[in-house]
């Protein structure tokens, strides 16, 4: 498997020589930009990822705080706050590590 920026691709090569005769393969690429709470963008939800998500948290209708890192993109329900609903997202794709 390799990674480059939010893209993932993994091949899986094998070798038919009876029906197909030879080397054959594979290659899946994968787009993790629907990764949900992944602020860091390392294709993970983890602790890292909490820590930006919880210094863009405001509450209830109120615009990120001021606090939010560059890039990080903690309104996951796409409301323009980040609250306890996008906390909820937030740990469906949380995996610890
Ligand atoms: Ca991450
Ligand atoms: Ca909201
Ligand atoms: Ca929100």
């Amino acid at each position: 498997m390799s990674l480059a920026g939010s893209t993932a691709a993994i091949a899986a090569p094998f070798r038919d020589a009876v029906t197909l005769g030879g080397d054959h393969g594979a290659v899946y690429i994968f787009d993790m930009d629907g990764l949900a709470g992944d602020g860091d963008t390392d294709c993970d939800v983890d602790l890292s990822d909490f820590e930006g998500f919880d210094l863009c948290s405001a509450g209830p209708d109120q615009p990120p705080a001021d606090t939010c890192p560059a890039g990080v993109d903690a309104d996951l329900d796409g409301d323009g706050d980040v609250d306890r609903a996008d906390f909820a997202l937030f740990q469906v794709g949380f995996t610890g590590e």
